[in-house]
């Protein structure tokens, strides 16, 4: 569609009392910028966030004038004009110095992007009306800090819940860009430094002539927002498109078949981040094909890359979809780490991209294992902000985290699909730059620059968000049972019987008396010894295993007791009834703001409220009758049963 996105957490509203500010700097200098640069981006979003918050122009200053001035550039180019400054030296790659004091202002990157980020940082704080003095350096805590996009070539997107994409129609690079830009615009104001643009699950004739024409096209679009570009790989190209009788990692002809795309690409896209694999998994080709290990197929792409300073990411998210439930010691978990453990320090200049959970994104997991036996290869940690095992974007989840975030944006509106789904966004790129940054801080700067100052409005807000997460999972799948959604057809809704009886490992080994995956040493599929001694101990023991990951660690009869005290039973039931009835209440607590947002907002967001307190309902219900019909244990409080 042509229409433009929603402004997000970029409206530029005026804050309460914005017109008595007579103190702001009333012109710009730019150091060092040239057209189409991050700088030139600064210059834009100065003079447009400055009107929008407080209806004042700026005028391009220099010299600096009495009326406050903001000077922005980079550190350098600063230092050649105005003499050295102590903070200079502590600013890093990426990273800023902003300082405001009244009307004068300083933001300096170390880079251009960092100017940008100063930049943005210091509008939102205006537009939060958080006018204090200050003066302190920002430095981000990861280089990568990406968003991994699954958009297909035919113009849709796998996982993806905001209509069809904004990258790819009909097989080809989409000719118009404008919202490209502007989600690239989005991306830089929440840190974002790299966005790969095309699905894992790739499609070799990305790699057309035609097509890497159209990549430089993405690439111009999002450089002036310093958002790299890179892309996903589909390992068997050089068989399947270019031609060739073999896609072998060790073959010569293979490998100079793709340094002489990748040749290509750079010389279109000479800033280009690097490339994503996706490699023997879910049917996708891979090195093992030819009895390569994952490591010789890695490092192929990083000898076509090194020339040009691209970074490899390499999926952890390798494992066989066809295991066999009746062998108890079976076990999808433990595949990242059999894959991989042996290939530590032999990875060439890649990082290994590695997802949160052992098996996949699911509502409650244990931190992989595979983070801490990799000791000699850098990692990313891959997070999902689609909400493809939590609601797909219908429910109101909230998660937390940082680096490869998968997101999955299309052309509706609202960016997500959800106007409330954008706090993931938001909260995914400012983690990644800053991992200890506090949850409810964060939620609520983003409710003030979305929804503005009313009181009532944040308050409320933050309750329905930070409650978000316990919530879908109480009634979803409990004590890390995983979410319990149909994982064979839809990924949405209640359909716990298509965990077990397939190749999926999503197993809950549920029978009338027992549930849960005995994954411990001494009697299960040893998954909690891949841990390190001191995790491994309290996974393996279950008196240490925390109630939310107990089935995840140990089969269990359904009258086993929780540290709560309640049965494993009783506590399904329970939960499943609080968490529909909060999603019953976020009805009414949205319902109690109209009036105090715009209109159009409030009914997108109400509707979807609606939606999921019908569906919680189902979902209660579902999950319920299920596990009563496979134990008969009675609910102590008569709800669930036979009627
Ligand atoms: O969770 C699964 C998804 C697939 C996805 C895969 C992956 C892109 O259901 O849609 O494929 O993970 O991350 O590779």
């Amino acid at each position: 569609s042509g229409e433009d996105g929603s402004p997000a957490w970029l409206r530029y509203a005026p804050p309460p009392h914005a017109s008595s500010h007579s103190s702001l700097p009333s012109s710009i200098i730019t150091l060092n910028s040239t057209r189409g640069s991050p700088l030139s981006t600064v210059q834009q979003e100065l003079y447009r966030g400055i009107q929008g918050i407080f209806g004042k122009t700026l005028s391009q200053g220099n010299p600096p004038n009495q009326h406050g001035t903001i000077i922005v550039g980079t550190a350098q180019a600063y230092q050649k004009s105005y003499g050295e400054f102590d903070e200079a030296k502590k600013i890093e790659e990426d990273g800023y110095f902003l300082s405001s004091e009244g009307n004068q202002v300083l933001i300096l990157g170390q880079n251009e992007r960092g100017a940008l980020y100063g930049a943005f940082d210091y509008l939102s704080r205006l537009a939060q009306g958080k006018l204090d003095a200050i003066s302190y350096v920002s430095n981000p805590h990861a280089p990568i800090r990406w968003t991994n996009e699954w958009d297909n070539m035919d113009g849709s997107i796998e996982r993806g819940y905001a209509g069809p994409s904004i990258f790819f129609e009909n097989g080809f690079v989409t000719n118009n860009v404008t919202r490209v830009a502007e989600y690239a615009r989005l991306l830089a104001s929440i840190r974002i430094n790299g966005m790969i643009v095309n699905n894992v699950n790739a499609n070799a004739t990305l790699l057309s002539p035609r097509n890497i024409n159209g990549l430089g096209r993405l690439a111009d679009a999002m450089r002036p927002y310093g958002v790299q570009l890179g892309i996903s790989l589909n390992f068997a190209s050089p068989q399947t498109f270019g031609g060739l009788g073999t896609f072998d990692p060790l073959d010569p002809a293979v490998d100079a078949w793709w340094a002489n795309i990748t040749n290509q690409i750079y010389a279109r896209v000479p800033d280009m981040a690097g490339y994503l694999v996706k490699a023997n998994s879910e049917g996708q080709p891979g090195p093992l094909t030819y009895n390569r290990t994952l490591a010789d197929g890695a490092n192929m792409f990083a000898r076509a890359a090194k020339p040009h300073g691209g970074i490899i990411m390499f999926r952890a998210f390798v494992y066989d979809n066809h295991i066999n439930e009746s062998n108890w010691k079976a076990d999808r978990a433990n595949a990242a780490v059999e894959f991989f453990q042996d290939l530590d320090g032999k990875f060439d200049d890649n990082v290994v991209q590695i997802k949160y959970g052992p098996i996949d994104f699911q509502v409650r997991e244990p931190a992989s294992p595979l983070f801490s036996t990799l000791r000699d290869t850098s990692t990313a940690i891959e997070l999902q902000v689609t909400q493809e095992y939590l609601g797909q974007q219908t429910h109101l989840v909230r998660p937390l985290g940082g680096l490869a975030g998968v997101v999955n944006v299309g052309t509706n509106m609202t960016w997500l699909g959800s106007h409330l789904a954008m706090s993931n966004l938001y909260a995914y790129g400012l983690l990644a730059w800053d991992p200890a940054l506090g949850a409810e801080e964060m939620l609520q700067d983003w409710i003030r620059l979305t929804f503005g100052h009313n009181k009532k409005v944040i308050e409320t807000i933050t309750d329905m968000l930070i409650k978000s997460w316990p919530t879908y999972e109480n009634y979803t799948g409990n004590l890390g049972i995983q979410t319990l959604t149909d994982i064979l057809y839809t990924h949405f809704g209640p359909n716990p019987a298509t965990m077990d009886n397939n190749g999926w490992g999503q197993w809950t080994r549920a029978d009338k008396f027992s549930i849960g995956m005995d994954r411990t040493v001494k009697n299960g599929t040893g998954n909690a010894g891949q841990y390190c001694p001191e995790v491994a101990n309290v996974y393996e023991n279950i008196e240490t295993t925390p109630d939310k990951l107990l089935l995840w660690f140990h089969h269990v009869n359904y009258t086993y007791r929780l540290k709560s005290g309640k049965t494993v039973i009783q506590h399904f039931y329970d939960s499943h009834y609080n968490g529909a009835a909060t999603a019953q209440d976020s009805v009414k607590q949205w319902s109690s703001l109209e009036g105090r947002i715009d209109n159009e907002r409030f009914e997108d967001v109400l509707l979807r409220q609606k939606f999921q307190a019908g569906h919680a309902l189902v979902w209660r219900d579902s999950i319920n009758q299920f596990y009563y019909n496979l134990s008969e244990i009675k609910d102590d409080a008569g709800r669930v049963g036979d009627h």
